[in-house]
């Protein structure tokens, strides 16, 4: 550490330099991300209540309430009504306390199971391994849809959640969650359904008249839902949100910190100190854009993910893995030879996308930066690569 401080605008040209290497939302080289550039004015009310902290909510108890309000309005985009729950730190967060939360209200069972679909994000092993949980993937069909016999199959008297996926993190698909509910209906077993990046698409594109089957709390098996502002809510990083249509399994399942300077308050969450910049923020984008405002930013998407989608019907030796029900867009090869060699080729040009080898695709998320103009390079330059690589 330096003895003395150094100049403020020595130190700004510093951090310029040092982070030159990072790539930027609108150079058209993120293309795989699931992330984008906060709306402007989200990040003005972000920066303008930076230092709430709702690890104390009793200190904060304006920015605890309007974190309520946010919840039960986007509760109710969900279909659902007085929902609870809370904006975490991303869609990880909110899904280890699902997982939580089904394996605690089944404390009878010794050996806890939770059933998923095997396009299930990655932060779900993450949460079986730090609760002890053991994870039975049902298997997806050639058409990369879940088969839902298998995942019946998997439920047994272990189990004590199943989840759903509404917009998976490859492909962007709805897994069929109005069957998934029939199968737990009956039983007590908790329903997590992750939208963790379709939250903030599916009600927008259902307004918008695209077909999207049910998915949310107007399904009456599901417990919960993952949704996050900082994917396609285009709220600042980290905001991720659990929704909770029993607000009596807070108070069964709820942690207490009895010494808070501002009083115990029941929670959910993982994390101790954690940001109210981003709840207002988000609680002032949601207001600022309207139903209007997120339904132009989602159909531009959707037109870009439809141009994307053509380009690459055209283009000879690549195809869709599926045709885009959202805006993801999973490329594979036509003769079934590894994706590895064209992304590592696109890599080489600055086009970052994900790569998904179990599913040998690569993934293009058509976020609300990536403009007409990005893709159009895109492809062009993924056509030249396939003819090059004689693929
Ligand atoms: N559930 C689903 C369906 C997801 O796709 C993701 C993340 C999560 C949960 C977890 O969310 P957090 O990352 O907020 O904890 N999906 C992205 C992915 O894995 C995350 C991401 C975002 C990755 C931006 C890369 C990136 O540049 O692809």
């Amino acid at each position: 550490m330096l003895k003395e401080g150094l100049e403020k605008q020595e130190i700004l040209k510093i951090l310029e330099k040092k982070l030159e290497k990072d790539f930027s939302y609108n150079s058209g080289s993120i293309l795989g991300s699931m992330c984008t550039e906060p709306l402007d004015f989200g990040v003005e009310v972000y920066m303008k209540y930076i230092s709430k902290n709702l690890g104390d909510p009793g200190l904060f108890l304006g920015t605890t309430a309007l974190e309520e309000e946010l919840v039960s309005e986007i509760g109710e985009l969900f279909n659902g009504k007085n929902i609870i729950g809370s904006i975490t730190t991303g869609g990880s967060e909110a899904n280890l306390i699902a997982m939580r939360i089904a394996k605690i209200l089944k404390k009878n069972v010794t050996k806890p199971e939770v059933v998923v679909s095997r396009s299930a994000h990655i932060s779900f092993d993450k949460a079986a391994d730090l609760l002890g949980i053991k994870l039975r993937k049902a298997n997806l069909k050639d058409n990369f849809e879940l088969d839902l016999a298998h995942f019946k199959s998997l439920i047994n008297s272990n189990t004590c959640g199943v989840v759903g996926v509404a917009g998976t993190t490859s492909l962007g698909l709805i897994d069929p969650i109005e069957e998934i509910g029939r199968f737990v209906e009956d039983k007590d077993i908790f329903f997590h359904v992750d939208a963790a990046f379709g939250g903030f698409v599916l009600p927008f594109l259902k307004k918008l008249n695209y077909k999207i089957p049910q998915w949310d709390f107007s399904v009456k098996a599901v417990d919960s839902i993952t949704a996050d502002p900082h994917k396609m809510g285009l709220g600042v990083i980290p905001s991720g949100g659990f929704f909770l249509r029993d607000s009596s399994i807070l108070q069964k399942t709820g942690f207490e910190i009895p010494y808070l300077a501002g009083g115990n308050f029941k929670h959910l969450h993982i994390v101790g100190t954690r940001p109210g910049g981003t709840v207002v923020s988000f609680w002032a984008i949601m207001k600022y854009l309207g139903i209007n405002g997120f339904k132009r930013i989602v159909k531009k998407c959707m037109d870009n993910t439809v141009y994307l989608a053509d380009q690459i019907n055209e283009i000879k030796g690549i195809r869709l893995t599926t045709n885009p029900i959202i805006n993801v867009v999973g490329i594979t090869t036509e003769n079934g030879e590894s994706v590895c060699k064209i992304d590592d080729e696109l890599r080489k040009r600055n086009y970052m996308l994900g790569k998904f080898e179990e599913f040998n695709l690569i993934r293009v998320v058509i976020m609300p930066h990536v403009q007409k103009t990005h893709l159009q390079t895109f492809v062009e330059d993924l056509s030249k690569i396939v003819k090059k690589l004689k693929i």
